[in-house]
């Protein structure tokens, strides 16, 4: 049975790879950090009882800033296979937080590197970096490939460089087995609510059933390659399956903007838009609703710009250029964006229903403080 260490274990991309590695036959163990509530919905599902033996999915309290647990946890499991997920993950939060960035998603990966080393286990322990694709930052080159010159725009990609780099030096000079995945975006309907794609899908649900009058974003211009987060936590076994360890742009190779992933939401439940206005005038108002049930009358406006999401500095466009994982992983995304948004919409609109029903069926939120 093989061991794998998954840090971020209780984020969206650990959820989906620790369901991967159990079905492959793993055992898993999982790095959490201690929070003040349950932080672990997304696994729920996989929880082991501490009590039953031979478990194959075990958490471990643990932080990326904490080299002692580190290495601690790394003699202890001498897993053949460190997945690299934990981060502060949020592009514009890095700019409120840098510092604390920088250590968690810059210097995090070193401690790991690090401890493999120092603890002989060189030959033993393959190990995969969550890079990202908004290191390529403002636009050198259309589509982005493993040859493309990086050019970061926010604390969040100067800390994921700085681990793409540590991983290639630590490979080249002590012969780990230590590869970068350069992600582009990819989303499911377990993805953080605040990121711009679940954050379309959840108020699109809320719109139509009443819950929310508008939904409020930042730069609509701005364009992503998006995948679904299961094909490319596969990605992310493949690459430690391959016979050397190398980095490698895991992306679609399409590109949409934010603007459009807004209009084919709102399509998917029967809702046609129409933008009117420009910049942080811009506006979008219903044109045609097909689905009787919802809450919405035609010229109604849904969507309005405000400027508190703009980024200090902006990435524009990523389109990613996956044909080397193609060629020497065999690696291909089964999900298209359509069926990326259909499956979020679904989920978004049965959770929402859910809050109406609580709503309309007169339930009280409970006051502890009276
Ligand atoms: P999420 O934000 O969903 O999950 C991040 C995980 O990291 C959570 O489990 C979080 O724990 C944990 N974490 C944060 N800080 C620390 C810390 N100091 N110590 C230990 N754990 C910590 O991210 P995703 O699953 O979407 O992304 C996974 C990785 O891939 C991240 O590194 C991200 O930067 C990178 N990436 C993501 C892409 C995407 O489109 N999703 C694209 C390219 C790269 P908690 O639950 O307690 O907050
Ligand atoms: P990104 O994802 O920054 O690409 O990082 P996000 O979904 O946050 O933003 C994508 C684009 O949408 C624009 N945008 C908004 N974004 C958010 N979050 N909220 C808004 O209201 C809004 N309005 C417009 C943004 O300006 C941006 O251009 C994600 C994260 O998962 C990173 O961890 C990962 O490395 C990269 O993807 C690849």
């Amino acid at each position: 049975m093989k061991t794998a260490l998954i840090t971020g274990v209780t984020g969206q991309d650990g959820a989906y790879l620790s369901d991967l590695l159990l079905k492959k036959g793993y055992q898993v163990h999982g790095i959490k950090r201690r929070t003040s509530q349950f932080n672990t919905e997304r696994i729920d599902h996989l929880y082991q009882d501490p009590h039953v033996e031979d478990r194959n999915f075990i958490l471990h309290y643990s932080d990326l800033a904490d080299s002692i647990s580190i290495m601690g946890l790394i003699k202890k499991i001498q897993p053949d296979e460190i997945y690299n997920l934990a981060a502060m993950s949020h592009v514009q939060v890095s700019f409120e937080i840098p510092e604390y960035t920088g250590n968690t998603d810059g210097l995090g990966i070193l401690r790991i590197l690090d401890s493999v080393r120092l603890l002989g286990l060189e030959k033993k322990t393959k190990i995969y970096q969550a890079s990202s694709s908004e290191m390529y930052g403002k636009v050198q080159e259309v589509p982005q490939s493993e040859t493309t010159a990086f050019y970061p725009r926010s604390p969040y990609a100067v800390a994921k460089l700085y681990a793409y780099w540590i991983t290639v030096n630590y490979r080249e000079a002590y012969n780990l087995f230590a590869c970068n995945g350069i992600l582009f975006n990819h989303e499911s309907p377990i993805r953080g609510e605040t990121f711009v794609t679940r954050k379309i899908t959840r108020a699109v649900s809320r719109i139509a059933l009443g819950l929310q009058d508008k939904l409020y974003l930042g730069n609509l211009n701005a364009k992503r390659d998006w995948g679904h987060a299961k094909d490319y936590v596969r990605a992310m076994w493949m690459v430690l399956q391959a016979e050397t360890p190398e980095d490698w742009v895991i992306a679609t190779g399409t590109t949409t903007s934010v603007r459009d992933f807004v209009s084919m939401a709102f399509n998917e439940i029967g809702i046609e838009l129409e933008f009117r206005g420009e910049g942080i005038k811009e506006k979008a108002y219903v044109k045609n609703c097909t689905n009787v049930d919802y809450q919405l009358n035609e010229g109604m406006e849904v969507l309005a710009v405000d400027p508190r999401y703009f980024r200090p500095t902006e990435v524009d466009l990523l389109i990613g250029d996956p044909s080397k994982a193609n060629c020497k992983l065999g690696w291909f995304p089964e999900y298209s964006l359509c069926s990326l948004v259909k499956e979020m919409m679904d989920s978004d609109m049965e959770l929402m229903r859910k809050e109406y029903f609580l709503k309309e069926g007169g339930f009280k939120v409970l006051n502890f403080h009276e």
